[in-house]
């Protein structure tokens, strides 16, 4: 686990306390050089690899150099522009595809995985860029190869370009400007006007963040809702009335009718906010990756799992979070006993399980089991 008291290169020498105390979900922070011996970890081609494969979400971004206008296309890509325009092409995801990218994500781990989202990446030509905009989520804008021109600004004026195939602001007004260079990396709260240029081929790693809202989780909450109707057993009683008087009212409802569903409606366990969120924010971006890793991978018997494993670590696109009663896997939940708790909120953070640790609990290893044959655990070799 990452120490948040030691000051850290990634945050320019804050410590991961302070950064989120002065900086984080409040205001921008220009990093130099936030990785020592800066190394690329992607490079160009394994990215376009990714672009054109059918599961995976990327597009295409160009700016016409005569008419100035912007052309998008979406995933699925066959092929790269080949073109004297300026163009990006955006990667989404990449942590689930790439290690290096994967152990990129993990140096913010300070931050609760309830708030990731993902690592885009992309690669701009000379030129390249997607407009100047704003993102309603909070993002570290890490420099890979190449040089990239960032223009930022507070502004609250945030009106959008009217018919454009791209999110663009229609009055930009940049009140700094820097260059980043390898290994350099912004980070920049939601709404903050922004703009980046490419000088020269570039390529920039963006570690995204989501928050949910309240209208999506809520009617998240109800579509579940709907799911667990049928695992409830809903007694079909049939209201009766024998005790119903005459009525010189017979448009109003009868009380003992609405009783009759209150009642039952009362009864009704529901189920609680963080059950919610544990299965909304562990749902899979795309289950094909398991399937695909499956198909190439030899799985082990469980006893030659128990006995020869020793080291369990989460698929890359595998998620996992945890409350007080639950751990929450790939948007399933499992009820943590007592005994399991410690190591199921291991597994969750550090992403990590030893499986002696596991051995002698036998109901914990079926379930570990379980995961790892669906391929949301990994033995890594
Ligand atoms: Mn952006």
């Amino acid at each position: 686990m990452i120490d948040i008291n030691l000051p850290q290169i990634l945050l320019g020498g804050l410590n991961a306390k302070q950064f989120m105390q002065e900086y984080w979900h409040k205001k921008p922070l220009l990093i130099k050089s936030c990785i020592q011996n800066y190394k690329s970890i992607i490079t160009k081609n394994q990215l376009f690899d990714l672009a054109c494969q059918d599961n995976i979400k990327s597009r295409v971004i160009q700016q016409n150099n005569k008419t100035k206008k912007w052309h998008v296309k979406q995933s699925p890509l066959s092929s790269l522009p080949k073109t004297n325009n300026p163009w990006t092409v955006l990667v989404t995801n990449v942590n689930e595809y790439n290690d290096e990218i994967y152990k990129f994500m993990q140096k913010f781990a300070f931050i609760p995985y309830a708030r990731l989202d993902d690592v885009m990446v992309s690669y701009a030509t000379d030129g390249g860029s997607v407009g100047a905009h704003f993102d309603t989520y909070d993002v570290f804008l890490f420099q890979g190869m190449g040089k990239r021109c960032w223009q930022i600004s507070s502004q609250t004026d945030l009106s959008l370009v009217p018919d454009s195939p791209l999110k663009l602001l229609q009055n930009f007004a940049p009140e700094q400007e820097w260059i980043l260079e390898e290994g350099d990396m912004l980070y920049l709260p939601p709404h903050y006007a922004h703009h980046g240029v490419a000088l020269g081929e570039c390529m920039t790693y963006s570690v995204g963040f989501r928050a949910p809202a309240l209208n999506e989780l809520i009617f998240e909450y109800f579509m579940d809702m709907v799911a667990l109707l049928e695992d409830y057993d809903i007694p079909n009683t049939i209201y009766s009335d024998a005790d119903q008087p005459a009525t010189i009212k017979p448009g109003e409802i009868p009380q003992k009718m609405a009783d009759f569903l209150q009642t039952s409606l009362d009864n009704l366990v529901m189920p609680s906010a963080s059950h919610l969120l544990g299965t909304y924010l562990t749902k899979l971006n795309d289950e094909s990756i398991f399937e695909d890793y499956l198909n190439n991978t030899q799985i082990l018997s469980l006893i030659e799992f128990s006995q020869k494993t020793n080291i369990i670590n989460m698929h890359n696109a595998s998620k996992a979070n945890y409350d007080k009663e639950y751990f929450y896997i790939n948007g399933e939940r499992s009820i943590c006993e007592i005994e399991h708790i410690e190591l199921l909120h291991s597994l969750a953070d550090e992403r990590i399980l030893n499986i002696l640790s596991i051995k002698k609990h036998a109901y914990l290893i079926q379930e570990v089991y379980e995961w790892y044959s669906n391929g949301w655990l990994i033995i890594k070799q």
